[in-house]
């Protein structure tokens, strides 16, 4: 299914690797094998896993994150839950690092809720059900790695503020702290030792990965804050990770200015491949050029690839001196080109990979069901909205192309019930989601519903009462454009005919930054039903969902 275009002159390929959200990447390699993770943030299951071996073709292989003793979020702002995964493989364990924000921004007379990291492991990586509940840490922080020294110790780095920080600084003083810890408690071992404070951009490092490579231990670290300061920097050490650590000359090592394709680059791991090339994977976005500047990318920050050199006194040197691109060369590597078309029949008893709901759902198979009708994925709408902070009724995939076509049949009878809705949206976050969905109404006559994120909702009739509607978001650079058609005939699975097209929203509403809580996620393609505080008891049936 997969089509690919080699090319052995050249050996180029193309940036993101890994499109659509998909920040904070950490990878190992085990073989040939490499497995990538990503921050998951507000949605469920979390910590995906991804699988390649050629570090173009990624494919989600499952989660490190799925049941409710590893993760358990209410109702975070939007970008909370879980951070900055990093991904490790000791003595034939996997282990994957991270922490869970709940509330990220304090009120003003607050302290920070700083999480606890905790670690969870695996000895089968392609078994979701495998990984273990997790151990905590006692150290607080977000951001964890951890590293395995020789002699046997392991060091957990992370970043909080800094102790006895200066009031008056105007720097965050997000520094990252480093201590031995107990893998079998994860109690700390030793002080946490502050090994690097930052003073590029706001002050903030962070991102920490810390190697070993002949005599040298090596840290990096993502500074200057994820936004436009966003830079990597390495240090080195040959007493070991609580250092000292020696600064490199050339730092930040990595860093895009406003002016390229590419921007806010940072946030590295490594990796050393079967022939002894290096390789980092980063963050970075691709903000989208308009007449008056840049608009914010609705994938928010993707996954990058590059090539890593050393030079002869020792340090890293990030895809050839060159800034980031979403061309770049390596050699072996080729072009991919991502599939655009996707479908999901739901004519298994399983979603496909890569279905999310927001937050821990309290009962996680109460609301939606695909076998109670053989080849429709049933919903039935709970009592949220998709702008509740809650969980809503809601499947949501990511958006991985700028230009496609999202499309969906639903067959939905509320029919008085003017609070019950179904259909499909974009979904930034609960402040920032556009819907269009069939709606009762107190005339028995169900209507279309176009909800946009920045106006008031606009309804149009129906021809037919009964009739499966198919819905359809038109994804383009700079808007969305939503319409339905009414799929007569009943059972013909989706044509695209006579399409009415109801609205559309401009890309920069769907882009803001939200009053509450960060930017850090990206655009998501969903499936909803809802009933405003209470459960609807009609099912609403999707056919199916695709891309193309
Ligand atoms: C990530 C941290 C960051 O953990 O954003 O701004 C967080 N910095 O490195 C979420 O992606």
């Amino acid at each position: 299914l997969r089509r690919l275009s080699r090319s052995a002159i050249d050996e180029t390929f193309i940036n993101p690797v890994l499109p659509g959200f998909n920040p904070d990447p950490s990878f190992v390699r085990v073989g040939r094998d490499y497995f990538l993770t990503t921050s998951s943030f507000e949605y469920t299951p979390g910590a995906p896993i991804y699988h390649s071996t050629d570090l173009i073709q990624w494919t989600l292989i499952g989660h490190a994150l799925t049941r409710k003793s590893q993760l358990d979020i209410k109702a975070p702002e939007p970008g909370g839950g879980v951070w900055a995964c990093t991904l490790r493989h000791h003595d034939g364990c996997f282990y994957l690092t991270t922490c869970v924000w709940d509330k990220y921004r304090p009120q003003a007379s607050e302290e920070r809720a700083w999480p606890r990291g905790f670690y969870v492991k695996t000895k089968d990586i392609w078994d979701s059900d495998s990984w273990s509940d997790p151990v905590y840490f006692d150290q607080p922080g977000f951001d964890q790695d951890l590293f395995w020294d020789t002699d046997g110790k392991v060091y957990l780095s992370t970043t909080h503020q800094k102790v006895n920080r200066d009031p008056d600084s105007k720097l965050k003083n997000f520094a990252v702290h480093v201590c031995e810890v107990d893998m079998e408690t994860g109690n700390s071992l030793s002080k946490a030792t502050l090994i690097r404070e930052s003073t590029v951009g706001n002050g903030v490092s962070e991102g920490s990965h810390i190697f070993k490579k002949g005599d040298y231990y090596y840290l990096f670290t993502a500074e200057g804050g994820t936004e436009d300061g966003h830079s990597e920097c390495v240090f080195r050490s040959k007493t070991g990770p609580l250092g000292p650590w020696e600064e490199c000359p050339q730092n930040p090592v990595l860093r895009n200015t406003t002016d390229e394709e590419v921007q806010n680059v940072g946030h590295c791991d490594l990796i050393e491949d079967v022939d002894g090339r290096w390789f980092a994977v980063c963050l970075a976005v691709r903000p989208i050029k308009t007449d008056s500047g840049w608009l914010p990318s609705n994938f928010g920050r993707e996954t990058f690839l590059q090539l890593v050199t050393w030079t002869e006194d020792g340090w890293p040197r990030f895809n050839a001196g060159k800034p980031l691109a979403i061309k770049c060369t390596a050699r072996g590597l080729y072009v991919y080109d991502q599939p655009k078309r996707w479908r999901d029949n739901f004519e298994s008893s399983q979603l496909q990979p890569g279905w999310y709901r927001k937050n821990t759902p309290l009962k996680a198979h109460a609301d939606s069901s695909l076998t109670e009708r053989a080849g429709y994925l049933r919903l039935y709408g709970g009592p949220y909205k998709l702008t509740s902070p809650a969980s809503p009724t809601a499947l949501f995939r990511k958006q991985l192309h700028r230009q496609c076509v999202w499309k969906t049949q639903l067959s939905f009878q509320p029919g008085s019930s003017s609070n019950a809705e179904a259909g499909t949206c974009i979904y930034m976050n609960y402040f920032t989601c556009s819907s269009i969905g069939v709606r009762g109404h107190a005339d028995g006559r169900r209507r279309i519903h176009f909800t946009p994120a920045d106006a008031d909702a606009i309804s149009v009739e129906l021809e037919t009462n009964d009739a499966d509607v198919v819905l359809f978001i038109e994804c383009q650079e700079m808007h969305y454009r939503f319409g339905f058609e009414e799929a007569a005939g009943g059972d013909k699975r989706g044509g695209s005919a006579r399409i009415k097209w109801v609205g559309e929203i401009a890309m920069s509403a769907m882009v803001a930054e939200p009053p509450i809580g960060m930017q850090f996620t990206g655009m998501m393609l969903g499936l909803y039903a809802f009933a405003d505080m209470q459960r609807s008891l009609v099912p609403a049936d999707f056919a199916f969902a695709e891309v193309m």
